[in-house]
C-alpha cells in the first residue's frame, strides 16, 4: 500500500470553547496546536479562524492571519483553509480569507444539507459564553448552503483563477455525483481528493457498510482518479478513520471532528490524535506522507505560490 495523507483539522466550527478547555482559540493557540500537529505528522492543516474573545467562528481575515503566517514560517504542512467556514455564514463571508490568501488547497463542500449540532445540546454544562447554547439550538432550523451556483464560484474564484486544488468534503452519496458533474463540466480535475465524512446529522451516519458503499459508487465514477480520506464525527472519528486506513485511504484527525482521544476522555490537543492515528497506521504497514509528498501526490501548486 502506498503512503500516507494525515490532516489535522485543528478547531473547526462546530465545537464551542465550553465543551473543551484544549480547543483552540485565539491565533497563538492555532499555530501552536498546528505546529505541534505537524511535528507530529500531519502532512496537511485545515484551517478555520475564530474571535479571540469569544471563541465564536469567525471567517474574517484578520483572524486567518492571527496565525496562517506563524504556520507558514514554522512548518512546512499544506495549508488547507475552509471555504465551508461555519454553516451561518454567507458565502461572500465564507470565501473572504480563501480568496485573500491564494492557498494551496481549499475545502469545498459538495452540497446543500442539514447540519444539525443541538443533539450536543444533551449534556448539561456551563456555558462560557452567552452565544453558545443558541447557536447550537439554533440548528434545529439550519442548511448549510453550497448549491452547484456557490460550488461553481468557489471552483472558478480558487482553483481557475487561484490555482487551489481541493478536499473535496462529501457527506453523502449525492455528493459524489455532485463532483462527478462538476467533472464533466471541466471544472475541476484528477486527482480527486475526496473527504467522505461520517457522523455529522444532516449526512450520511457513521456505519461501515457507509463506506464501502461510498467507495463502490466513487470507483464507478471516478475509476483511478481519485484518492479518498475519511473524518468521522465523534466518538466514531477513530474507528472508521482505521477502517479507512486499512482499506488504503487517507485519514483526519483533528479537534475539529472530535474532541476525545478515547472514550470519555478529552484529547489535550491536536497533536495527541495525530499521534495515535500515526502509530495505528504504522502497525498496518502504511508510511505516513511528508508534506512534499502531499504536494507531489495531490498536484498542489507550491507553497511559494500562495498570499500567506
Ligand atoms: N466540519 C466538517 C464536518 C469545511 O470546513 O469546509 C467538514 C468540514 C467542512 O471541514
Ligand atoms: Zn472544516
Amino acid at each position: 500500500m502506498s503512503g500516507i495523507i494525515i490532516t489535522c483539522a485543528l478547531t473547526g466550527s462546530i465545537h464551542t470553547p465550553s465543551m473543551s478547555p484544549h480547543l483552540p482559540i485565539s491565533g497563538p493557540e492555532i499555530a501552536r496546536a498546528g505546529v505541534e500537529a505537524a511535528q507530529a505528522g500531519a502532512s496537511i492543516l485545515h484551517l478555520h479562524a475564530r474571535d479571540p474573545d469569544t471563541g465564536r467562528p469567525s471567517a474574517a481575515l484578520d483572524h486567518f492571519n492571527g496565525f496562517v503566517p506563524d504556520l507558514a514560517r514554522d512548518t512546512d504542512a499544506v495549508l488547507n483553509i475552509s471555504t465551508g467556514g461555519s454553516a451561518v455564514m454567507t458565502l461572500d463571508d465564507r470565501l473572504a480569507a480563501p480568496l485573500a490568501l491564494a492557498p494551496e488547497m481549499a475545502s469545498l463542500n459538495m452540497g446543500s444539507m442539514n447540519f444539525a449540532l443541538y443533539p450536543m445540546l444533551g449534556k448539561d454544562r456551563d456555558w462560557l459564553h452567552d452565544w453558545e447554547k443558541p447557536f447550537l439550538e439554533n440548528t434545529d432550523d439550519l442548511v448549510f448552503k453550497n448549491t452547484p451556483r456557490d460550488i461553481a464560484r468557489i471552483l472558478t474564484r480558487l482553483g481557475t483563477e487561484r490555482g487551489a486544488r481541493f478536499e473535496f468534503e462529501c457527506y453523502d452519496l449525492s455528493h459524489l455525483y455532485m463532483l462527478r458533474h462538476f467533472a464533466d463540466r471541466g471544472l475541476i480535475r484528477p486527482p480527486y481528493f475526496i473527504q467522505f465524512v461520517f457522523g455529522v446529522l444532516g449526512g450520511m451516519g457513521p456505519d461501515p457498510e457507509n463506506l464501502t458503499h461510498m467507495l463502490r459508487i466513487a470507483d464507478k465514477l471516478f475509476g483511478g482518479d481519485y484518492l479518498f480520506s475519511v473524518l468521522a464525527a465523534g466518538r466514531f472519528q477513530m474507528p472508521l478513520i482505521t477502517m479507512a486506513a486499512a482499506m488504503g485511504g487517507h485519514v483526519r484527525v483533528g479537534l475539529e471532528d472530535s474532541l476525545t482521544i478515547a472514550r470519555g476522555t478529552l484529547a489535550r490537543s491536536n497533536a495527541e490524535q495525530v499521534v495515535k492515528i500515526r502509530e495505528i497506521v504504522e502497525r498496518l504497514g502504511r508510511v505516513v506522507m511528508t508534506p512534499d509528498e502531499a504536494r507531489a501526490t495531490l498536484g498542489l501548486k507550491g507553497a511559494d505560490q500562495v498570499n500567506a
